[in-house]
C-alpha cells in the first residue's frame, strides 16, 4: 500500500510537471504584444513665446530663430515621445509679402528631411514653424550617447529675386538656416 501511495504521488509530481512544462511551452509561443502607443496630450502644449524682435538693418528678411525640444510623454525614466519645431521669423524692418509656392521650412535630422511647411506672406515680427514628433531613448545609443542633429533650413523658390516682387526678397541670406545638437533632449530625461 505504501509503495502504491508513493507511486501515485510520484506519477501526479510527473503529471504536474509535464502539465506546467505545456504551459511554459505554450507562453512562449505567444508572440510578445507590440508596446502601445504613447498617448499624446491634446491640443499640444504651446511653445515658449519667441524673445522680443531685435532691431534690424534689413528692409526684408526671414530668419531661422530657434529649434525647440519638447517632451510630450513619457513612458519610462528614460523614454518617451518628443517634439522637435523648427521657427522662422519675419525679422525685418518690414512685412514680407509673397505668393503661395515660393517659400517654405524644412526640418532635417542628420540631413534626412522630416518635415516641411510652406506659408505665404510673414507680418514683421510673426513666425511660422514646422514640427517633427518621434520617439526618444536617452538611455540608447542612436540617441542618448550619439544624439542626432537637427537642422532647419529657409529654402526659396529660385526665381524669387527676379519674379518683380521687391516684398519676398531677403536681403540678409546669413540667418537662413540654424543647427542644433539633439543632446539637449537627453537633458529633459
Ligand atoms: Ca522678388
Ligand atoms: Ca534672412
Amino acid at each position: 500500500m505504501k509503495v502504491s501511495i508513493n507511486k501515485m504521488i510520484s506519477t501526479s509530481l510527473k503529471m504536474i510537471t509535464l502539465a506546467a512544462t505545456m504551459i511554459s511551452v505554450a507562453q512562449a509561443d505567444i508572440p510578445p504584444r507590440p508596446p502601445r502607443p504613447v498617448p499624446i496630450p491634446r491640443p499640444l502644449p504651446p511653445l515658449p513665446p519667441l524673445p522680443p524682435l531685435p532691431p534690424s538693418i534689413y528692409g526684408i528678411d526671414l530668419a531661422t530663430v530657434g529649434i525647440n525640444f519638447q517632451v510630450l510623454a513619457r513612458t519610462s525614466r528614460f523614454r518617451g515621445q518628443v517634439r522637435i519645431t523648427g521657427s522662422v521669423r519675419s525679422v525685418g524692418q518690414r512685412d514680407y509679402v509673397s505668393s503661395p509656392g515660393q517659400q517654405l521650412v524644412l526640418l532635417y535630422v542628420d540631413g534626412r528631411l522630416v518635415g516641411r511647411k510652406e506659408f505665404t506672406n510673414l507680418a514683421r515680427g510673426a513666425y511660422t514653424q514646422v514640427s517633427f514628433i518621434r520617439n526618444w531613448d536617452a538611455s540608447s545609443p542612436a540617441e542618448g550617447e550619439f544624439p542626432p542633429t537637427y537642422k532647419i533650413v529657409l529654402s526659396y523658390d529660385p526665381d524669387i529675386a527676379s519674379d518683380g516682387n521687391p516684398r519676398n526678397d531677403d536681403q540678409n541670406g546669413r540667418n537662413n538656416s540654424l543647427t542644433r545638437s539633439g543632446q539637449a533632449i537627453n537633458e529633459l530625461f
